[in-house]
């Protein structure tokens, strides 16, 4: 349980009224300064080519123009790749795949940068366009060697399975759709340094790129984060060409430059979840044990790495979900092809390997004829048992099967749907199961360390910075949570402030779902370490028996904890028995004798690491898991379906904001149906996007929304290393929309029983009516 204030549980997210009265600052609004030019981007309209010459004297010309900046004008080294060098920031002899930045406008209005863009062309010479991951594998395109995982002797093992399945299995990628688009906003200071505004997840990664366009040196580089309007890691590196060109705009004029990127400039030019293919084969023993797996991945990585290895890397780690399987190989190459580099999404790779086990799983079903529930529940990973990468569970797969099967009845649920399909003939129901398991750390160890900075005033209010940044998510009332608990003061008495560089430096993105658990604990260290000198003052205050009282009256509020000094509502106990000191009291003696009332405190998690030259270890500070039974109608004469419920059991660990949790739970659930179903990004040949804006990609929207979601928390005593036993819950719950794929994949084979549709997600409208009438082998 959070010991918290008991209203906590139930605390509305602390951004609340400022969301609903508007008054929330987000980049666009930021007051902008008197001279500030804006910026637009002319980008390849070519997906691989040679760039012969830009033309930018019509784009000059026109009006308000004040500046347009090519590779050549940079001052700095023209490239952002965070993890390999391979992404220039500014085109500079070839073009790699369409939205590939390759000239700058700077002008005095919006209107007239994107006016003067128009008006740039390039001389390109084509070269050949790969937009297809096995083909690019096949011709030696890769980002980096492959990388792969084993547990066991899979060859060996296959020979001993009662049954073997082999397949493919094809998932597509996905639009952020973040509601604020990308963006910076980029203001000159002294000593030729910057304040850089940017809506990114990774403001440390803002002020590296940034640093490294200019040559400016990171102590003079001011990266300031309000919020985002969403980022579901579409923003942990690709915020970072926005900021890096709003800065040399700034550096080559000394003027103001903001750049808010329009939705379809937005859609065109960033990278998306990565697509993958697979092939697999799975291979179980009579009693449908699954003895042995592999897998061979393909991930389209798009023009550069971005975050492809980790996101490939994720792939391995979660490619048998929440199953035990002893024998396990797969390899898994990052295919390097002419779409814009892809990049985190929410899951972060995990939920693409979760798809091809679930795959297979519901292949060996369909022809072994039993419910691939059956097989997923044999398969579960239990205490004790060892991952393909070396960590031990501590599983909770099997307790969230149990309770949701007990709150929910599987059983039933099936056989409604199994009656429902029997009366009738154009209209069928299909349900489907999914457990999860979610590692939780950034795989790269180094990258699980936070810090927080903490002052209490003199007025006894709170101000908080961390490196975590707030997307919707409620990072920032989680932290507000966890000062007014360890002070004992009210969550109004707490302000945690914008995401800044130079108040918290080298910060790790706010991603992998780790934020709160990282800033949150730095925070509790920070908190308690200034706590703990208030207590000093108030016992020396307290001696000779200053400050008791007898009153009666607050008798009842005594506190159990009986030695020392303690804080309470506010007020100070002694021993357990009340005083007339209070909070504003001590923090004031504490000034006036000199007591800090500040602290920078660092947390880094414990007892994780990883070795990629054996490919084991314990990379994971904890798993999050959980079970969800989704229940679709199809309806089997337009392809046309709707989601009637997603019931799950959860494992928050133990919840420290319910409204909070259940909100990311709810959000991730309709994201991950989303890419299950109808979101569908479609690059044709030559490497252009077709589904360019919100007519051509659907997301979904408040009636394909499922029509109950049920989250039942699962009963734990087990300890973790989340913030107060509250467990990360940010990316999660996205995978329980895998279940999506398969309930509708359930109601098609009750209609026609004769097909066997390719797992090649998503299962759109279309896709579904083509395989209701058709005959498509596997
Ligand atoms: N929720 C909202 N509302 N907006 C977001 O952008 N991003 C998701 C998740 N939930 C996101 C969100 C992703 S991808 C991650 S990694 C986590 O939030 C990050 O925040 P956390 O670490 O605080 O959970
Ligand atoms: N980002 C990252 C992530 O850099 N490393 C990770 O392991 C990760 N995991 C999930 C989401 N983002
Ligand atoms: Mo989330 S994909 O880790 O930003």
């Amino acid at each position: 349980m959070f010991h918290g204030n008991s209203d906590s549980q139930k605390m509305k997210n602390v951004d609340s009224k400022s969301h609903v009265r508007g008054e929330s600052v987000y980049l666009d609004d930021v007051p902008l300064l008197e001279g500030t030019l804006f910026a637009c981007v002319y980008d390849s309209p070519i997906a691989h080519g040679k760039l012969k010459s830009v033309d930018i004297s019509e784009a000059e010309k026109s009006k308000g123009v004040v500046k347009i900046i090519t590779a050549k004008d940079l001052i700095g080294e023209n490239q952002i790749g965070g993890i390999l060098p391979d992404e220039p920031l500014l085109a500079d002899g070839e073009v790699h795949f369409c939205g590939m930045p390759i000239a700058l406008v700077l002008a005095e209005t919006e209107a007239q940068a994107h006016a003067a863009a128009k008006l740039i062309t390039a001389e390109i010479e084509p070269l050949e366009i790969i937009t297809d991951e096995r083909e690019a594998q096949a011709k030696g395109k890769l980002i980096a060697p492959p990388k792969h995982f084993k547990l066991g002797d899979s060859d060996k093992a296959f020979a001993t399975c009662e049954h073997v399945f082999e397949g493919r299995a094809d998932v597509n990628g996905q639009e952020h759709l973040y509601i604020e688009t990308q963006g910076a906003y980029t203001i000159p200071s002294e000593q030729g340094g910057m304040k850089i505004y940017s809506s990114t997840q990774g403001p440390t990664a803002v002020q590296r790129a940034v640093s490294r366009v200019t040559g400016i040196p990171m102590n003079l580089l001011e990266v300031d984060v309000t919020r985002l309007g969403g980022g579901f890691g579409g923003k942990e590196d690709q915020a970072n060409a926005w900021a890096a060109l709003c800065a040399v705009g700034t550096q080559l004029t000394k003027k103001p430059v903001k750049y808010a990127l329009h939705r379809m400039e937005d859609m065109r030019m960033t990278g998306k979840r990565h697509p993958y293919s697979a092939d697999y084969k799975i291979g179980l023993d009579k009693d449908f044990r699954i003895i042995a797996y592999s897998a061979t991945f393909y991930q389209n990585a798009g023009a550069a790495c971005d975050l492809s290895l980790p996101v490939l890397e994720r792939t391995l780690f979660h490619c048998t979900n929440s199953y035990f399987i002893p024998n396990v190989s797969a390899t898994a190459y990052s295919c390097k092809t002419n779409l814009p580099p892809n990049t985190a999404f929410r899951g972060f790779g995990g939920p693409q390997g979760m798809f091809v086990i679930e795959s297979a799983i519901a292949h060996a079903a369909e022809k072994l004829n039993v419910s691939a529930s059956e097989i997923q529940r044999k398969n579960l990973i239990e205490n004790g048992d060892e991952f393909p990468y070396g960590q031990i569970a501590e599983s909770e797969a099997i307790t969230s099967w149990k309770q949701a099967d007990e709150k929910y009845d599987f059983a039933k649920l099936k056989a409604e749907a199994d009656e429902f399909n029997a009366n009738n003939k154009f209209i069928k129901k299909g349900v489907a199961l999914m457990p999860i398991c979610f590692g939780i750390s950034f795989t790269k160890t180094p990258m699980n360390q936070a810090r927080s900075l903490v002052h209490v005033y003199t007025d006894g209010s709170v101000a908080i910075s961390t490196g975590a940044v707030e997307m919707g998510q409620g990072v920032n009332t989680k932290i507000a949570q966890v000062a007014a608990k360890v002070f004992s003061q009210p969550i109004g008495r707490v302000k945690v402030h914008t995401t800044n560089t130079l108040r918290i430096a080298n910060t790790s993105p706010t991603a992998a779902s780790a934020a709160a658990d990282l800033n949150g604990r730095a925070t509790q260290i920070a908190c308690e370490t200034i706590l703990e000198r208030l207590k000093t003052v108030a016992e020396e205050m307290l001696k000779d028996g200053a400050y008791r009282i007898e009153s009666s009256e607050i008798s009842e509020m005594r506190h159990t904890q009986k030695d020392g000094v303690t804080f309470e509502n506010g007020f100070v106990f002694f021993n357990g028995e009340p005083t007339s000191l209070d909070w504003l009291l001590v923090v004031n003696e504490a000034y006036n004798q000199r007591v800090s009332l500040s602290e920078h405190a660092h947390y880094a998690t414990q007892g994780i690491n990883f070795d990629w030259s054996i490919a084991k270890g314990h990379p994971f500070a904890y798993h999050v898991y959980g079970t969800a039974i989704v229940g679709v109608t199809v309806d089997c004469q337009r392809g046309i379906y709707e989601v009637d419920y997603v019931k799950c059991c959860h494992d928050f660990g133990s919840s420290m904001n319910a409204a909070v949790d259940n909100g990311q739970i709810e959000g991730g659930i309709v994201q991950g149906i989303g890419w299950m179903t109808m979101e569908e990004i479609f690059y044709d040949k030559n490497g252009r996007l077709r589904s360019n804006a919100l007519s051509t990609y659907k997301i979904p929207d408040i009636y394909s929304v499922p029509k109950e979601i049920e989250i039942l928390p699962l009963q734990t005593e087990r300890e973790n290393l989340a913030i107060f036993n509250s467990k990360a819950v940010g990316e999660p719950p996205l995978m329980y929309g895998i279940a999506t794929y398969f309930a509708i994949r359930k109601a098609v084979k009750a209609f026609n029983q004769e097909n066997l549709p390719k797992f090649d997600a998503p299962f759109t409208p279309e896709k579904v009516l083509i395989n209701l009438y058709g005959k498509i082998g596997m």
